[in-house]
């Protein structure tokens, strides 16, 4: 049996609240699927289809990842034609974060596991199906404090996905080493 599997930031609730806020004028303007609040997370590293038999080594390599937290700042929106889907995401996406995705595959690397050739776009989807999407409006930034990150399996349903973290980990910051720097 295989699971379909990503590690990425999982909001709690008051910040999914806080993402469909600032989605909302975004949403309003455009057409396609609205992504369900409650399937809001922005991957940092897409595993795809691996066996269940893997998930006790891959805990284990990810239990020795080592990143410290950091703030994300939501305050752009985009939309890609291609997979059509419309996004919420960072003008600048934190050094800690990238640190954080290095240290994912680094981990991940002996498994065999892959970053995608492409490059890396981190985003969290609010649409989907959207043909065209000309919003020109700003979104109400969203300040997401980031102090840990999940393993999820993902099952796609004839309703759409269905998402369950199947874990996640803390991210300390180094001893010495001030969490959620400016
Ligand atoms: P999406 O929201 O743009 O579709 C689960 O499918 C998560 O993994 C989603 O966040 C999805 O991005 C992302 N994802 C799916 N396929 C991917 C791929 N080939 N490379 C990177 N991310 C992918």
């Amino acid at each position: 049996m295989k699971l379909r599997l990503f590690f990425a930031l999982w909001p709690g609730p008051e910040l999914r609240d806080a993402l469909a806020a600032a989605a909302r004028p975004l949403l309003g303007a455009c057409r396609g699927r609205r992504v369900p609040k409650r399937n809001y997370h922005l991957t940092l590293a897409f595993l795809g289809a691996v066996p269940a038999a893997r998930l006790e080594e891959l805990r284990a390599v990810t239990a020795t990842v080592s990143a410290a937290p950091f703030q994300l700042l939501l305050d752009r929106h985009g939309h890609w034609p291609g997979p059509r889907v419309a996004w919420l995401g960072c003008r600048q996406f934190p050094g800690a974060a990238e640190a954080l995705v290095a240290a994912l595959w680094s981990a991940l690397a002996p498994l065999g596991f892959q970053p995608d050739p492409r490059p890396f776009r981190p985003h969290l989807t609010v649409l989907r199906g959207c043909r065209a999407c000309d919003w020109e409006g700003a979104i109400t930034p969203v300040d997401w404090p980031v102090s840990d990150f999940a393993l999820v399996r993902s099952d796609t349903l004839p309703t759409g996905p269905r998402y369950a973290v199947l874990e996640s980990w803390p991210l300390q910051a180094p001893a010495g080493v001030e969490a959620f720097p400016g």
